[in-house]
Parts: C-alpha cells; sequence; structure tokens
C-alpha cells in the first residue's frame, strides 16, 4: 500500500456524484474524469510508478462506486486509466502528466459529442414538433435546443420526473434559452401522447442490443409512443455505451433512498409500508426508432457495431475474462 491519502476534492466529487449534486451522465462521466485529474495533479506519496498505480487505482474504484447503472461512468475512469494500466514510464511526472492529459482529452471530447450529438440529432425534428422530453439530459436538450436555434419552431412538453423532479432543472434550461415549454405530471404522458410528434430522452447505458436504460418512466413514455405511433430518439454519446453487456453482463438498477420518495416521518408513522425508488428503467430495442450519436444515427439494434468500432479492447478484455472463468 503506497499510502498516499487521496485529496479532499477527489472525496468531495465522489460525494457530490452519490447524492447527485452532479447527475447525467455525461456530467458524472466528465465529473470523474476531472477528478482523477486532481488526484494526478495533487498526488504526494513515493515516486514510484507502482505506489503511484496503487492510488490511482484507488481513486478510480472509489469514483467507480459512486452510482451503478450509468456506463459512462466507468467508462471515463477506464479511458483515463488506461494511461497507466496499459503504459510504463521512467518516472511518476511522466505518469501523472499522462493521466491530466487523457482526463482532458476525455472531457473535451464528451462535450464535443453532446454538441456533435445536437447538431445531427436536430435534423430529425421538423417545424411544428410538439416534443416531449424526460428527466433531464444534456444530450437530448441539445437536440431540442439545436433544432429550435436552426429555426424549427417547436412546442416542448416535460415530465416533473418523480421523485427527484430533474424536469424542474429541463424546463429552465429550455426557457432559458428561448423556448416556450410546459412543464407536465409524469403520469400524463399517455394522456398526452395523442398531440405529440415526438420523444427525444437520453440514456445512461446502451446495451449491445440496443436496449436503453434511462431515468424510470421512460420505457412507459416508450411504450405509450409506439401504441400512439410517435417517433421516440434516443440522444447518447458512445460513452454510454457498455462493453460488459456484449459478454451478456446485465446493467444494475440503482435503488434510491425512501426518503426521496416519502418524509422520514412517514416512514416512522408506517413502519409496515415498504418504499421502493428505483431510478432507471430498460427500454427494449422494439420501442426505440433511433439512437442519435456523435458517430451518427443508428437504430438500436446496431449499438454493436459502435461497441466494435469504439471498445474493441475492452471487449477482448471482457471475453478473455468470461472465458477465464469457465477455464478455472
Ligand atoms: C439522469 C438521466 C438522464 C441520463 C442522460 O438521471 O436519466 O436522462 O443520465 O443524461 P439522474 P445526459 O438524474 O439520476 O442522474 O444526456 O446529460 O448524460
Amino acid at each position: 500500500m503506497s499510502g498516499a491519502k487521496l485529496p479532499e476534492e477527489v472525496y468531495k466529487i465522489a460525494e457530490d456524484i452519490k447524492t447527485m449534486r452532479i447527475r447525467g451522465a455525461g456530467r458524472i462521466a466528465r465529473a470523474a474524469a476531472k477528478a482523477l485529474m486532481i488526484a494526478a495533479e495533487k498526488y504526494q506519496g513515493p515516486r514510484s510508478i507502482d505506489a503511484f498505480r496503487e492510488y490511482m487505482e484507488a481513486a478510480a474504484s472509489l469514483l467507480k462506486s459512486t452510482r451503478p447503472t450509468a456506463v459512462s461512468l466507468p467508462n471515463a475512469v477506464n479511458y483515463v486509466m488506461r494511461a497507466i494500466r496499459e503504459r510504463e514510464y521512467e518516472t511518476v511526472e511522466d505518469a501523472i502528466s499522462a493521466i491530466i492529459k487523457r482526463a482532458e482529452s476525455f472531457i473535451e471530447y464528451s462535450k464535443k459529442a453532446t454538441q456533435r450529438i445536437g447538431e445531427i440529432g436536430s435534423r430529425l425534428l421538423q417545424n411544428g414538433d410538439r416534443v416531449l422530453t424526460h428527466c433531464n439530459s444534456s444530450a437530448a436538450l441539445s437536440v431540442i435546443i439545436e433544432a429550435w436555434r436552426r429555426g424549427k419552431d417547436l412546442e416542448v412538453y416535460a415530465t416533473e420526473t418523480r421523485p427527484k423532479f430533474q424536469g424542474h432543472i429541463t424546463v429552465t434550461k429550455l426557457s432559458e434559452a428561448g423556448l416556450t415549454v410546459t412543464l407536465v405530471p409524469d403520469s400524463s404522458v399517455r394522456y398526452l401522447m395523442k398531440k405529440l410528434d415526438k420523444v427525444v430522452v437520453g440514456a445512461d447505458t446502451v446495451t449491445a442490443n440496443g436496449a436503453v436504460i434511462n431515468k424510470i418512466g421512460t420505457s412507459q413514455i416508450a411504450l405509450a409512443a409506439k401504441e400512439h405511433n410517435v417517433n421516440f430518439f434516443v440522444a447518447a454519446e458512445s460513452i454510454k455505451f457498455s462493453p460488459h453487456t456484449v459478454i451478456g453482463e446485465l446493467v444494475k438498477i440503482e435503488e434510491r433512498s425512501p426518503l426521496e420518495v416519502v418524509p422520514q416521518d412517514y416512514l416512522d408513522r408506517n413502519p409496515g409500508i415498504v418504499i421502493r425508488n428505483p431510478a432507471f428503467d430498460v427500454t427494449p430495442p422494439e420501442y426505440i426508432d433511433a439512437i442519435i450519436t456523435e458517430l451518427g444515427v443508428i437504430p438500436p439494434q446496431a449499438s454493436i457495431m459502435i461497441l466494435v468500432e469504439e471498445y474493441r479492447r475492452e471487449i477482448r478484455d471482457e471475453l478473455l475474462r468470461a472465458t477465464s472463468d469457465i477455464e478455472e
């Protein structure tokens, strides 16, 4: 054990992700990359590469443990950590700058990818469209806001997104950008669907078979959209695609505290009532018309192509890991 302690800022970012002060799969990923950068910059431990690696791996595990569902988090951490997992360095200083460089390039790529999704996805919206979005997704908002900037007059509906009300962030962002927006209860979606033209949502994880894991309630919206022949689009950067799912690994759905649903005194008064608070759900590919990525628009069934293109090495490692378990 190198013994070097992680800087306070790293614990703070980890805590902010856990408690959702930093939230949304893209922002979580960038915050994790930034935390690794800070950890590297502030390293005060022994000047041995092994000690530095051990210290950075501790930071990586801490960050990965904060929230379980968005694959953008481990993807970001693994992308940055590859700087020291796969290369040898003469000095700790060289290893530190390699981490910083990779973290910076990840953050820059991720921001540009969200912008590019807006440019690509804006073409899927038409003048006069009534568009519904759910929760608060930077990628989905990038599509809607870019379409509006390009002169398309849109009527936007946003769900409240109980229990954490991320829909309020969405309506504020849209109205600050100049759009007219209507906030609606989550339970009104099927009633309203007949008046809508398109749905655009984000993703926390996209699996190898094209299923999309996003904020709880997304799959109900997709179901209602299918019923009413309303296009259902997902906006997701390639960092949301999960290499683990290529070997059939299931995505863990986060269960959050009942206190996000009811106050403590309700729990105290009703000890016999169980409260569940699953934070995400799975929308099967059959309910999704297209996934808008920074690399282009794909049918969900083509998700494996993004994975093979972008995560070849991770997939190889996953397959090796899976078969070595069998051989043991
Ligand atoms: C956020 C959520 C968002 C995705 C995509 O959930 O489900 O739709 O993370 O967001 P939470 P983005 O609020 O629990 O983090 O496009 O910004 O990455």
